[in-house]
Order: structure tokens, then sequence, then C-alpha cells
């Protein structure tokens, strides 16, 4: 049995105490990210609170279904504005976001910002922040979500029950994935109990395509090459793929699933160009290999079964030969 942690006392303290809330997460943000985002923004309005909704970059259209979520906004300028309005009486609250690197490129201002609260599941966490709520034996960040809003007595409104199901739900892949616990799923319950239509979240989430990102997956598919007697699955998206089809980094959500799907693949890996130069990798595992381990090699972070890094100065192929090694290595 899992033991969860719950939420620390000065954690909760502070959010009742505080009437201003600038909430983050981390860059090109998934389903939990912003469905956490999204989900403790309502729950706090709720409290009476002013919470500002900062993004790096807008909503990709992969989310733009996420109730609330036209109300993020991407200005520093208008935060430091929020945050001098407040006049001290502002706390700051980072979510799913495992180091603080992934806040982007407004990090230093965004830290500057006291008492800084952390909210996060991710295994090797790197910690930053004043007050830290970490637990890696949750699913997603929704679910501790769910938890704190439990804690504060806080109503959970149809808005904000829709996106900590969308957290939750994309964080266990549709609750398939290994950190799925009977506290998930009895999470889940309560939700769609509060008005949440699985199937309706199902059709947005995986019903969603645009025809520049089918075009993409062609693309990508079709590079998947297979080592170790089919345990390693490669699959890799260029930019020149991304200037061919029209279609953007977002848009290769979820690709990796297909070759982690294969029967024989212990261990999947998506290999992606990026436009300012370098490359993401993504490591996806089923079963005994923990690749969040070998992420760490490379200086990224993860969970067991799901972890990733960058690598800049690096082609593609030098980049596919290094993880090839390491989880060669890492194969038992
Ligand atoms: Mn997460």
């Amino acid at each position: 049995m899992k033991t969860m942690k719950l939420v620390p006392e000065e954690i909760s303290k502070i959010i009742l105490g505080v009437d201003n809330f600038v909430l983050m997460t981390h860059l090109h943000p998934d389903g939990d990210a912003l469905g956490s985002l999204l989900g403790l923004a309502d729950i706090l309005e709720g409290l009476g609170k002013k919470v500002f909704r900062y993004l790096e970059e807008p909503v990709s259209h992969l989310f733009d279904f996420l109730p609330g979520c036209s109300r993020a906004e991407t200005d520093i300028i208008a935060l430091q504005n929020f945050v001098a309005a407040a006049q001290g009486n502002v706390a700051a609250i980072s979510l799913d976001c495992g180091d603080c690197d992934r806040l982007g490129q407004e990090k230093m201002e965004l830290l500057n910002l006291h008492p800084f609260l952390v909210i996060d599941h991710h295994r090797g966490h790197r910690e930053f922040g004043d007050f830290r709520w970490l637990d890696s034996e949750r699913s997603s960040t929704g679910e501790m979500i769910y938890e704190l809003a439990m804690e504060l007595e806080a109503d959970i409104s149809y808005v904000a029950a829709f996106n900590v199901y969308v957290a939750i739900s994309t964080d266990t892949g549709s609750f398939r994935y290994e950190c799925t616990s009977p506290r998930t799923l009895r999470i889940a319950a309560d939700l769609v109990e509060l008005g949440v239509h699985p199937e309706e979240v199902a059709g947005h989430v995986y019903d969603n395509f645009t025809l520049q990102r089918l075009r993409l997956m062609e693309q990508v598919l079709a590079t998947l090459e297979l080592f170790e007697s089919d345990q390693l699955a490669f699959i890799t998206a260029t930019n020149k793929m991304f200037d061919d089809c029209g279609a953007d980094a977002g848009d290769t959500e979820g690709f990796i699933n297909y070759p982690r799907a294969l029967r024989s693949v212990k261990v999947a890996v998506f290999l992606k160009e990026n436009k300012k130069g370098g490359v993401s990798v993504s490591l996806r595992a089923k079963g005994g290999c923990d690749v969040a381990e070998v992420a760490a090699v490379f200086g990224g972070g993860g969970h067991r079964n799901a972890a990733g890094f960058r690598l800049i100065g690096k082609g593609v192929k030098q980049v596919q030969k290094l993880v090839l090694d390491a989880l060669s290595k890492a194969l038992v």
C-alpha cells in the first residue's frame, strides 16, 4: 500500500492567509500542468482570492477546451503589476514543475516572489522555493490539488472538477499507468459525481487532431527504429518534418505511446529537434527499467516510467547513440 503524504500545514496556512496568488507551471505544459493550474485557480477564486494564471506561452490548441484557459496570461509586466497591487499580500505557487529551470525564461523574476510554494509529484524533483509539498507516490499534481481543496474545505466547482479530472486522466494515461492508485480512482469518481463526463474529456483529449498533427504523426512513426531484440524503440521528429507539416512541438503530444505499445518494447524513446537548437528526449518505460535514472545521467528527470531531458550542441544521430548506449546498459 502506498503511503500518501498529506498537505503540509504551513502550505494550507499560507494559502488561507494570503489573498493574491501567482500560479505557474512548467514550460510546454501538459494536461496535468494546465489542469492543475486552472483547477487550483478556480478553487482559490471560490475562496475569494485573486489569481494570476501565468504561462510563458499561450495555451496550445490541444488544450484550448480547458475551461478558463483564456484567462491565462503571458505578460510578465502584467504579472509585476498584479504583484505590486497586492502590496505584499501575495504568494506564488509552482505546480507540476520538477526543476526551476523548467519555469522558463522568466525564472529569476518568478523565483523572486515570496512566499514561494511548490506542489509537485516528479521523482527526482530538484528542490526550489520556500515551502514544498512533494509526493512522488501521487499519480499527478491534479490529484494533489484535489487533496488540497479537501484540506482547505474549499468548494470544487464544475470548472475546477473538469480541469483536475483532465490533469489526473492525462497523467495516468486514462488510469492505465502504474501510478494509478485506489486513491486516484476515488478522486476521479468524486470528480465525475461533481458533473465531469469522462467520455467528453476523452473526446477532447484523444479525438482532437488537426490535419497537421496527423501528417506529422505519419512522418514521425515512419522513423521507427528498433534495437536490443526489439526492446528499445526510437522515433524522431526533425525540424524539417515540423515545417513540412505546418505542425509545432505541441503536436507531438502522445506520439511516444505508439512505439511504447509494441509488445516487445521495454523502453520507447522520442527524439525531437528543437527550433532553438538542441534535441529533446522523452523516455517511456514498461516494467522494470527506471528511465528517471537514465534521464538523470543527462541532467534530466521525471518518473520511473516517464522521464526526459534536453541536450544542446549535438545532432539527433549523436544523441540517439548516447541514449542507446545508456539504455542498453540499463536493460537487465
Ligand atoms: Mn504531472
